[in-house]
């Protein structure tokens, strides 16, 4: 028997989403066309399954398949359990799981802490599990452990957070670390007419997703907004609370603030209460990577302008779905593109599968989402 929780079944009906376009909004509806793709990834991915009994190598061992026939065991790591981000992505994967009839293992830490991950990760390798993809909350810090994972022939793949390079075999990116910072810097130019001084919030210094963001922030400002002016940026932890605090401090330091930047969830939030419990509704503005469930009330209220993020399901069954090709060999290194089920085909741009475009939430069109 499998020694490994089970938190998915696998013979649970299957339910598709559309595919979705690069730079559409996420979609929650489903169309005829999209109905009959599914279909036929799934009966693709069927035999794909079945053929696999039949002909894929034996063993384990790194650079090769999972030993054929077996049901496989993928193990999902996001950087806190309580993140509602991560939740979202954990929704996904269940999916991704269900259709693909594999085993799906969802842990982490429940505050963000690097060193509760690598416990995870090393605990996963002891009990063998297939394939791990991990949102990692220290890039340097959780790559030692990764590898290892790769060394005893566990497939590993990244997926929001990025390792080192040569401690997993792909990224699944939610969009270009460029895209996102531009995204964020734009949006925040168009609310203060591109005038006056900003304030960036990011997760951790140890996080690669967020440290990037914030260096495109900069790059897309020096370069297109010569009116405006990071005077500070501080990270927060992820910790809504944190943001709040570091907010509130930054309103009081830099009385001309015009405008805070979180590149994260958490982060967005906690901007906005501080703004609001300073009085400062409308003449601070407020943007940054945020869940529409989260945010709902202040963009209602005035606080947030808007909110911009990716279909955080589809990231979690983008997820999966590569993890799952990979330990099957039907994902290799070199492949230009990536068909993930239900989702249609993805670009693989180097070692990145790309999800796509960030998508803008606003008083308009925030409640179409419930995510
Ligand atoms: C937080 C995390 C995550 C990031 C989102 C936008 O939940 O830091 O890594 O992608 O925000």
């Amino acid at each position: 028997m499998n020694p490994i929780l089970s938190l998915v079944a696998g013979s649970a009906r299957l339910r598709c989403s559309p595919a979705v376009a690069l730079g559409a909004p996420p979609s929650g509806g489903s169309t005829r066309s999209a109905r009959l793709r599914c279909s036929l990834a799934v009966a693709l991915v069927a035999l794909a399954v079945a053929g696999c009994g039949q002909t894929s190598p034996s063993g384990g061992a790194a650079g090769t398949p999972v030993r054929a026939g077996k049901r496989l065991t993928i193990a999902l790591l996001p950087k806190s359990k309580g993140n509602a981000y991560f939740v979202s992505c954990k929704n996904g994967a269940e999916k991704a799981a269900r259709e693909l009839g594999v085993d799906l293992v969802f842990d982490g830490p429940t505050d963000p802490d690097p060193a509760k991950q690598n416990e995870i990760v090393e605990n996963w390798i002891t009990l063998g599990v297939d394939a791990i993809a991990a949102a990692c909350e220290n890039k340097e810090g959780i790559s030692t452990a990764l590898r290892k994972a790769r060394a005893k022939g566990v497939k590993v793949i990244t997926y929001d957070a990025d390792s080192l390079p040569d401690a997993r075999e792909f990224f699944v990116n939610q969009a270009t670390a460029q895209g996102i910072g531009y995204a964020l810097m734009d949006e925040g130019a168009r609310l203060c007419a591109q005038e006056g001084e900003f304030a960036v919030i990011i997760g951790s210094l140890t996080a690669a997703n967020q440290v990037e963001w914030r260096n495109y922030i900069q790059e897309c400002c020096a370069a297109k907004y010569p009116g405006m002016k990071m005077v500070a940026w501080r990270p927060c932890d992820d910790f809504k609370d944190k943001a709040q605090s570091e907010c509130t401090t930054l309103l009081s330091a830099y009385p001309q603030l015009r405008l805070l930047i979180s590149t994260t969830s958490l982060g967005v939030p906690g901007a906005a209460e501080a703004v609001k419990q300073a009085g400062k509704t409308g003449k601070v503005k407020v943007v940054g990577l945020g869940l529409p469930s989260e945010n709902r009330r202040y963009v209602k209220e005035g606080v947030t302008d808007s909110v911009i993020l990716w279909k955080t399901e589809d990231l979690g069954y983008l997820a999966v779905q590569a993890a799952d090709a990979l330990a099957r060999g039907a994902l290799k290194r070199g492949d230009r593109s990536f068909r993930a089920g239900a989702l249609g085909t993805f670009d693989i741009q180097g070692d990145n599968i790309v999800l796509g475009k960030p998508f803008i939430f606003n008083k308009d069109n925030i409640d179409q989402f419930n995510f």
